[in-house]
């Protein structure tokens, strides 16, 4: 199978690391190809490949799909016994709910929290921010009490869900708010898959400095 996804650049791209995540879970080979972000040729050099103007998007042969949980879902499709989604219909709905609310909101989170792997900045969160951090904190309670057994991840095995999320707890791990000891949990189970450590030690070895950002 012929699949190149381009991404952005490992410590700052959170919309990258979901589906990047997704295809290493679904067992897929594929290439990549890493745009530096923020630096003055980025606009060109995604528009080259992704007709959004914006990264990830992925190649296979003659079809390109952006955004990223177009992205996630094309994975499942390629392959189908990965379980990507869970088998139940109704952990099937859920987890395509919450992964369409990530995809789509926590937009507070997203501002005062960026992604930034390689960096260490405890921050106490603003009252929007602190929002979406209970709203998120209480989907992975309530998915893990409902779909996943006895297994650690928001349906039991991994998946897509898992995948759009994974940026929320990478940034948790940056920025410190407080969490509850579930939530702490379920952080140290995606921090533990070995993919997310090859992204993590990845993203720790690139050379750019985004420049919004000072690490
Ligand atoms: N909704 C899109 C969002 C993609 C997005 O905003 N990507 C950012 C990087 S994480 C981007 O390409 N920004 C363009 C730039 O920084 O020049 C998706 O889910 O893929």
């Amino acid at each position: 199978m012929d699949l190149t996804i381009i991404l952005g650049n490992k410590n700052y791209s959170s919309w990258s690391l979901r589906p990047w995540l997704a295809l290493k879970l679904a067992g897929l080979a594929f290439r990549e190809e890493v745009i530096p972000l923020g630096m003055p040729t980025t606009a060109d050099v995604i528009r080259r490949h992704s007709p959004s103007g914006k990264v990830p998007c992925l190649i296979h042969g003659e079809t390109t799909i952006w955004e990223s949980l177009a992205i996630c879902e094309y994975a499942a499709e390629l392959a189908p016994k990965a379980g990507l989604w869970p088998a139940d219909p109704a952990a099937r709905a859920m987890a395509r709910a919450v992964s369409a609310e990530m995809h789509a909101g926590f937009a507070a989170l997203r501002t005062q929290f960026p992604m930034n792997i390689r960096h260490s900045a405890p921050t106490a969160p603003n009252a929007e921010c602190q929002a979406d951090i209970n709203r998120i904190t209480a989907l992975w309670r309530d998915c893990r009490r409902r779909f996943a057994g006895h297994k650690p991840f928001l349906f039991g095995e991994a998946g897509i869900a898992d995948c759009m999320f994974a940026p929320v707890v990478t940034r948790f791990a940056t920025y410190e708010p407080a969490l509850d000891q579930d939530a702490k949990d379920y952080m140290a189970t995606v921090l533990a898959l070995p993919a997310m450590k090859e992204w993590v030690a990845a993203s720790k070895a690139e050379p750019w400095i985004h420049p919004k950002f000072a690490v």
